[in-house]
């Protein structure tokens, strides 16, 4: 007997609503949901992939404890209990800063890693805190941070009704779009050209986005800086600007003509290998057209002007008039964001550099130090020393510069915990590995990317299958980690979601502006429904948001509840201290002279950038022999041209080297690459010892992040540069 459910996709930013055919307690097949709000039936080969994912063999059924040096099959009380017996006991001896918590990319498509990382790190009391997002979008957070005082106030593109949109280093075709969560995103581009509008695509490859453009520019990887530079110049020097009813909210726009005065599109155009005419009339365009939306990625985050570049992208939205307008670049309200404030007024501000990292002194950003910083805290000796790690859902053996350095940092912690369903290169390194049930059995909720989709919705789905006998709901294993590492050890793990409640409801009750203004908090908590602690805790968010909305709302619509497009929220969402929009923020300012400085460097004759395929997802999902099929894709690209030049041959073999080491990898010569770059995707590379990770271990692949010191970072954010970083190249017989 089969049945279906409906499960929101957990492996990517689209958020796709799927219908699972479930046979027994197997999830035997997975289509799109056509009812669905938001994704209207999309699906892509990892959502249609879901039921093998759920069933790889290789996922740990029970938690591992290291006996005698080796990782062994246990009980969860036994896991429990053998971090209860050392975490307390080191935190006590070396205190609080010898513990570092790392969060990798999937706890953003969990519930449990949305939840409880806060109330992990308060329970430890530790500033180590390194998450994926220092590779990745940090730069946009410190830019939102500074222009909007919120680091999560990040405007997206009004795909569905923009009439120009200006892509920047992303490819949407492949990755199904990140921070502008739009099930279908492809269809969305198309869709965008069909009703007559335009796409320019800004990529040093011609990715399958870039095939789909009127336009594709492809400069010179990390010159986006200053591309975007020259644009914003160009509109003010040509009087193209018109913030429209933004202007009496923006503070600094004549202090910004003359920052970025030198950045002229003659200056900048040898840098991004761009004509100055081309520069010109992409920013006419931009100006022209009735909407325009600039929108940009990985490809200008992971790079050396990041920040820069992400505060110019929505530079370049506020000058147009398009920031905050249907069209344009729009705020989104997720149900479970705080309800917008009545009046609008100074907010606290976004400080950066509050401390400073113990070894290298990187300042803190949003509470977070560089990733690319945790081998050195965990080796260096001295007082604060990291000696007890833990880990939710994070590889950064392979996903972090200098994996190697790394891996061996991690084999020399006191302590380490690893909560992840598979024994990988990062987790082989635990003490003890806590592993969540297979996504049919959790219960998924949205809560970080709603607040980043291109149409205000709220869906939620409850377990699709009842978690099996011996399994733990993961927010279980974080409400039990939480005790156990802080002298609460066998609590009713019950206890963290209520306290996490009375909280925040106490919080709401003092503030003036909650609608619970004056309330008894105690008697509102008693008012939640949800089965569980997590259920409760999203029924009472979804009540203290901007929609009046409850869990029995989102259980009585299981394809979603359509919250409308997206709407102007100026200036309510400002924060910033001046409650106004700091178009020149002053960490911004002092960081212009270094981009100057970048138009005298002469540019390195070879750089790498990466590429995402559509079948994988950062280094986790080689696993899966459904998604890894057919010819090796870990290969280099490399244009003809260069490819003459050094004198490597299609199918040939080559040595890359750069900062942090060289790799021997197959050469793929195309001409989908401009001249002067070359391409290698991340996440493979699974051929260390003690992994259990049977099929990614005989697909061939290298990491290409072991090409990293770790030492290039963008300033501002302390985000790693993963892009246009200069390498060399020499053939191999
Ligand atoms: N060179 C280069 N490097 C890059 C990038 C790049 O473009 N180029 N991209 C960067 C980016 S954008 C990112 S986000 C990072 C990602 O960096 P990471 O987050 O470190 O890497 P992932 O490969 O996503 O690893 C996710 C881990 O979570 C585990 N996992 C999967 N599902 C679950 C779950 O439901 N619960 C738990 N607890 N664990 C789960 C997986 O087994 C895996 O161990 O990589 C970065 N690294
Ligand atoms: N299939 C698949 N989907 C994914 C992922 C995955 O690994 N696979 N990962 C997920 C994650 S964690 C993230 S963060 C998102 C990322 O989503 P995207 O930001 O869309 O990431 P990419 O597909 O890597 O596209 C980045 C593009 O930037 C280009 N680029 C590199 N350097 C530069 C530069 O200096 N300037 C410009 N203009 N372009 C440059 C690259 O050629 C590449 O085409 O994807 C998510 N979705
Ligand atoms: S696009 Fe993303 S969310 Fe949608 S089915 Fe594919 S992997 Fe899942
Ligand atoms: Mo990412």
């Amino acid at each position: 007997m089969s049945r279906t459910a409906l499960r929101i996709c957990p492996l990517c930013e689209a958020t796709c609503g799927l219908t699972l055919t479930i046979e027994g307690t197997a999830v035997t097949g997975a289509r799109g949901d056509r009812k669905d709000v938001f994704s209207q039936g999309f699906i892509c080969p990892k959502g249609a992939a879901f039921g093998a994912l759920d069933a790889d063999p290789d996922r740990l059924r029970t938690p591992l404890v290291r006996r005698d040096g080796t990782l062994q099959e246990a009980t969860w009380d036994e896991a429990f209990d053998a971090i209860a017996a050392a975490v307390p006991p080191l935190v006590e001896r070396y205190g609080p800063q010898c513990t570092g918590v790392v969060l990798g990319n999937p706890n953003v498509h969990t519930m449990a890693g949305a939840l409880y990382p806060p109330l992990l790190l308060k329970a430890l009391a530790t500033r180590n805190l390194f998450t994926a997002s220092t590779l990745d979008q940090m730069p946009k957070h410190v830019s939102s941070g500074l222009l909007f005082g919120d680091p999560f106030a990040i405007p997206v593109p009004d795909l569905d009704r923009t009439d120009f949109l200006l892509l920047i280093g992303a490819n949407p075709v492949e990755s199904n779009g990140s921070l502008c969560t739009a099930p279908d995103f492809p269809g969305r581009l198309k869709a965008l050209r069909a009703r007559g509008g335009t796409l320019v695509v800004v990529d040093p490859r011609r990715t399958r986005t870039a095939r789909l453009a009127d336009r594709h520019l492809a400069p010179r990887p990390g010159s986006d800086a200053l591309l975007l530079a020259a644009l914003a110049h160009t509109l003010l020097a040509e009087k193209l600007t018109d913030p429209g009813v933004l202007t009496e909210h923006l503070e600094g726009l004549g202090e910004l003509s003359e920052a970025l005065r030198a950045f002229t599109p003659q200056e900048v155009a040898p840098a991004c290998d761009l004509s100055a005419d081309e520069i010109r009339l992409l920013a006419r365009d931009l100006a022209a057209a009735p909407t325009a939306a600039v929108y940009a990625r990985i490809g200008s985050c992971t790079v050396a002007h990041g920040t820069l570049a992400s505060w110019l992208v929505d530079v370049l939205n506020i000058l147009t008039g398009n920031l905050d307008r249907p069209g344009g670049a729009l705020f989104p309200l997720s149900a479970t964001a705080a309800a917008p404030r009545a009046a609008a007024g100074p907010g606290r501000g976004f400080a950066l550099g509050r401390w400073a990292s113990r070894v290298s002194g990187h300042p803190e950003v949003k509470g977070e130090l560089p990733m690319a910083a945790l081998a050195e805290e965990v080796e260096t000796p001295g007082e604060g020393q990291i000696r007890v790690v833990i880990a939710v859902a994070a590889n950064p053996v392979l996903s972090a510069p200098d994996g190697d350095r790394l891996d061996r940092a991690l084999s020399g912690l006191d302590f380490m915990v690893s909560v992840d369903p598979y024994l990988n290169e990062t987790s082989r390194h635990a003490h003890v590995v806590l592993p969540p049930p297979p996504p049919a059995q959790s219960s998924h909720f949205d809560f970080a990317f709603n607040g980043f989709a291109v149409h205000n919705q709220a869906r939620y789905s409850p377990p699709a299958i009842p978690l099996e006998e011996g399994r733990m709901d993961e927010c279980d294993i974080h409400a039990r980690l939480i005790l156990a590492v802080s002298g609460r050890h066998g609590a009713d793990p019950r206890t963290v979601d209520e306290a996490a409640i009375a909280d925040t409801l106490a919080r709401a009750a003092a503030d003036p502006q909650s609608p619970l203004s004056g309330a008894d908090p105690r008697a509102w908590a008693g008012t939640l429904t949800g089965h569980t602690g997590p259920e409760r805790r999203l029924d009472m968010m979804l009540r203290l948001g901007p929609y009046d909305l409850t869990l029995d709302d989102l259980l009585r619509e299981p394809h979603g509840v359509d919250l409308g497009p997206l709407a102007s929220r100026v200036p309510g969402l400002l924060k910033t201290r001046s409650g106004r929009i700091e178009l020149l923020p002053d960490p911004i300012a002092a960081e212009l002279p270094r981009l100057r400085e970048a138009l005298a460097h002469r540019p390195a004759a070879l750089v790498l950038v990466g590429r995402r395929h559509l079948r994988s997802n950062n280094s986790w999902l080689h696993n899966i022999p459904a998604l890894t099929g057919g010819s090796n894709r870990c290969t280099l690209h490399v244009h003809p041209d260069d490819a003459g030049r050094l004198g490597l041959a299609d199918g040939g073999r080559a040595r890359i080297t750069a900062d942090g080491g060289s790799l021997e990898v197959p050469v793929e010569v195309t001409d989908a690459i401009r001249p002067g770059v070359v391409s290698l995707p991340h996440g493979w590379g699974h051929d260390r010892p003690g992994t259990r990770l049977g099929a990614a271990g005989v697909v061939p692949g290298v990491n290409v992040n072991q090409l990293l010191d770790g030492s290039r970072l963008d300033p501002l954010s302390g985000t790693a540069v993963l892009n246009g970083f200069p390498v060399e190249l020499v053939p191999l017989p």
